[in-house]
């Protein structure tokens, strides 16, 4: 038995026997005992399984290594004897010691004479009986559990499940699932079953601690977790998709790693989030930025015109909304695949457009999508020898998608990714984008008979993610969408987490709405906004979440409500704020909801309720400036009818306390307290809260909110109170009006707006509501 240890966690491994466990030394966390390892391979067809039961170890190196991004790792170098055909492994094991993680991977060589073909590598197999088991703090039942299951790529359902349900699984098949759906992961269909991609999270829901197992990368890998509730069996491992292992060749896993986490943290994940930031040398850019883009009004009927009318009234509006990406989306190209060539609608093509989008000061972009292929394209006809094919030499089935059954292309044959390099190249030094929003990444992760069969999908990916990067340089911003996760980590700048956006609330396909409504993916406001919280965290960690567009406009399907909460989700959660109406039509008072979230928090809210619900609906979000602290809330109806909400201090952790509220969308004002929680009632179906809330000091003046900034307060770029006599400055990147809601308890005297006298009005006893005008800033006096 060896074992090593850091302050919170020990490992003990047991090479006789082959296993090892994992413990936190804090006993409120749950333990991994008696974890198995093994390889699935196959050599001339016939299924070989190795490292399962004894290693057969041969060496053992114990020791400490620098890793320079994890710091010192107390590590287990073990070298297992060679099986039968000649298949030879390595197993490493470690504790960061800077970092309450565990890390494991397992390394194997073909010392045989003849090529084996990798199915997968498990780095973690319990099966629930005997002692090889998780052990949690509080009782084992399902129902006492939770499973947070990421999806494989931008548009998979991602959430939590209480551990005695099931899986929302698509039912559309292959229409559906090759798109969001990871080939190497199970679907499962029974209660307490689930599975996940790249990581998990199960919680004790009494306890309220849990673990995190999961990948620090998907570069050699696409990793798959399954847990079966009901037998306890949790499982982990490495897909292999049959990647040819030559005569001579290895390979290894990714760092497989395990870490506790506590449910109610302020950041459950942040260690892990910030190993994988570690791991992949991210660098996230500094801003969120605020964009236009083209699809979600004109989807492919999208023309030159409507580009440059859009443009005309971007640059006219600078002052009220400062939209520094003008992106043109899907619908420029004659065809998916042919990316030279462009429809009528664009009789100059796309360059004369980027240039008149830089002449104006602002940041062109552009949509691609150069691993999917449309099989009417000329592409298929002229280079079907670039196309990724199945078993009988057809092409693989990419999905359904612009009215067709799509595929993709083969990145291993070396023409292929000549050509996307060549599409995104010239998109950035011909063409002249600086911002590309490149969209189906999965279709270069297919599962197919791939022309270099020695790499696994996760390789291909990350190939030619690596070659577009290079392509394109290191100032190019690259918004990923449609993409496996794990593959865009430190190569993206943003990243789309969630399913498309729409003018429906549920799914709604050419008026199917009924059958659809279950469907997690299927574009609709209510798909997105899921993702968007349930993978609120990864933003700033991985790259700049990209929640996907806001659309505020009054003609689309959602109700005033839904458009509000919609804004609230992106706004809340700090990503890019791109707006995708027809912004010639648009009238002022909707305008006016995309301008109210600019500029978007720097950093995304804290979800109350990540842990215990599918959909999480309330949101908490500390800023401090020179006016003092203050948190905004929001609160979410998800249910299909208007329903009162009652809101109290406890759901958002406040501590106790006097609180003066200002609730943003219909200006109810109104104190909060431990003995009193704030009743709402008749919140419309879909609908929302967002509230400012200021913990009450005594005769302090106070600046309670605005309507001018959806934080009500971020405005405030100074405050200073001497005596009765306050001053305040307001700023904002853009020009608008408004009013100001402040606290006097001890009376006011004049006021001065910019030199000018102006008048309070009295709202409430003490509370007044001041009218304002901020031409980028607005200097206010309030003398006794
Ligand atoms: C352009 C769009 C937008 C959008 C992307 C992506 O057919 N389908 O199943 C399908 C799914 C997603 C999709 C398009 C089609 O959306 O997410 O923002 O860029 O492509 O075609």
């Amino acid at each position: 038995m060896h074992s090593i240890q850091n302050a919170s966690l020990s490992l003990n491994v047991d090479t006789e026997n082959g296993w090892f466990s994992i413990k936190p030394l804090d006993e409120r966390f749950p333990m991994i005992e008696k974890i198995r390892v093994g390889c699935k391979y196959t050599l001339s067809r016939r299924r070989y399984r190795a490292l399962d039961g004894s290693w057969g170890t041969e060496a053992i190196h114990q020791g400490t290594t620098g890793m320079v991004e994890h710091g010192n790792i107390e590590t287990l170098m073990l070298r297992n004897a060679e099986d039968g055909n000649g298949i030879g492994f390595t197993l490493t094991l470690g504790i960061m010691q800077e970092h309450p993680l565990v890390i494991w991977k397992v390394g194997v060589v073909n010392h045989g004479r003849r090529a084996v073909k990798m199915q997968r590598i498990d780095l973690l197999k319990v099966n629930g009986k005997q002692d090889s088991r998780v052990t949690y703090p509080s009782a084992q039942e399902p129902a006492n559990l939770g499973f947070f299951s990421n999806g494989w790529q931008s548009w998979s359902p991602t959430g939590w499940y209480s551990g005695d349900s099931g899986m929302n699984i698509s039912r559309l098949g292959f229409l559906q699932h090759p798109m969001i759906y990871n080939p190497g992961t199970p679907l499962p269909h029974r209660r307490g079953v689930f599975s996940s991609d790249m990581f998990a999270v199960i919680g004790d829901r009494a306890a309220r601690t849990g673990f995190l197992v999961g990948f620090l990368a998907q570069k050699n890998h696409f990793g798959s977790i399954a847990a079966d509730f009901n037998t306890g069996a949790l499982e982990m491992w490495a897909n292999g998709d049959d990647a040819v292992l030559a005569s001579g060749a290895e390979i290894e896993t990714d760092w497989a790693v395990f870490t506790p986490l506590q449910l109610d943290h302020r950041a459950p994940m942040e260690r892990y989030l910030e190993a994988v930031a570690r791991e992949n040398h991210v660098r996230t850019p500094q801003e969120s930025p605020l964009g236009w883009c083209s699809w979600y009004h004109y989807y492919t009927g999208v023309t030159a015109r409507d580009v440059e009318e859009n443009l005309k009234t971007i640059v006219d509006m600078q002052e009220q909304l400062p939209i520094q990406i003008v992106q043109i989306d899907d619908g420029f190209e004659s065809c998916v695949g042919d990316w030279f060539t462009f429809k009528q609608t664009f009789p100059e093509g796309v360059a004369p457009l980027a240039e008149k989008i830089s002449r104006e000061g602002l940041i062109p972009g552009i949509w691609l999508a150069p691993f999917i292929v449309n099989p009417n394209s000329q592409l298929m006809h002229q280079h079907r020898d670039w196309i990724l094919s199945r078993r009988l030499g057809r092409p693989v089935n990419a999905g359904y998608g612009w009215n067709v059954l799509t595929t993709g292309l083969d990145m291993t044959v070396p023409d292929a990714l000549t050509y996307v390099h060549d599409v995104v190249k010239t998109a950035v030094s011909e063409w002249g984008f600086k911002f590309l929003k490149l969209d189906f990444y999965y279709a270069a992760g297919l599962k197919g008979r791939y022309h270099d069969r020695t790499k696994t999908r996760a390789q291909v990916l990350r190939m030619g993610m690596e070659t577009i990067r290079e392509a394109v340089g290191p100032d190019v911003t690259l918004l990923g969408c449609g993409a496996p996760l794990g593959s865009m980590v430190g190569i993206v700048d943003l990243m789309r987490i969630g399913p498309d956006v729409s003018g429906d609330w549920h799914p709604n396909f050419r008026g199917i709405k009924k059958l659809l409504k279950k469907e997690p993916s299927i574009p609709c406001a209510r798909n997105s906004i899921r993702n968007n919280l349930t993978r609120a965290n990864l933003h700033r960690q991985w790259w700049i979440n990209d929640p996907d567009c806001l659309l505020v406009r009054p003609e689309s399907n959602l109700t005033l409500a839904e458009v509000r909460s919609l804004a609230t989700a992106i706004g809340m959660t700090g990503g890019a704020l791109m707006i995708s109406d027809d912004l010639t039509a648009l009238p002022a008072e909707r305008l006016r909801i995309a301008q109210v979230l600019h500029p978007v928090p720097h950093e995304a809210a804290r979800v109350m309720d990540w842990f215990d619900a599918e959909t999480p609906s309330r949101l908490r979000l500390d800023l401090v400036n020179g006016s003092g602290a203050w948190y905004v809330l929001a609160a979410f109806n998800w249910s299909d009818r208007s329903a009162d909400i009652l809101l109290s201090l406890a759901d958002y952790s406040l501590e106790e306390g006097e609180y003066l509220c200002r609730e943003f969308w219909n200006g109810r004002l109104a104190g909060l307290s431990n003995k009193q929680p704030l009743l709402f009632k008749e919140i419309p179906a879909h609908g929302c809260l967002l509230l400012a809330v200021r913990k009450v000091t005594g005769d302090q003046a106070m600046y309670l909110g605005s309507d001018l900034h959806f934080c009500q307060g971020v405005e405030v770029a100074e405050w200073h109170q001497e005596g009765n006599l306050l001053e305040m400055t307001l700023r904002l990147p853009r020009s608008t009006s408004g009013e100001v809601f402040l606290r006097l308890p001890c009376g006011t005297g004049q006021v001065r707006v910019n030199g000018n006298p102006a008048a309070l009005t009295l709202v409430e006893q003490d509370i007044y509501s001041l009218p304002v005008q901020v031409d980028g800033f607005c200097y206010i006096q309030v003398q006794p």
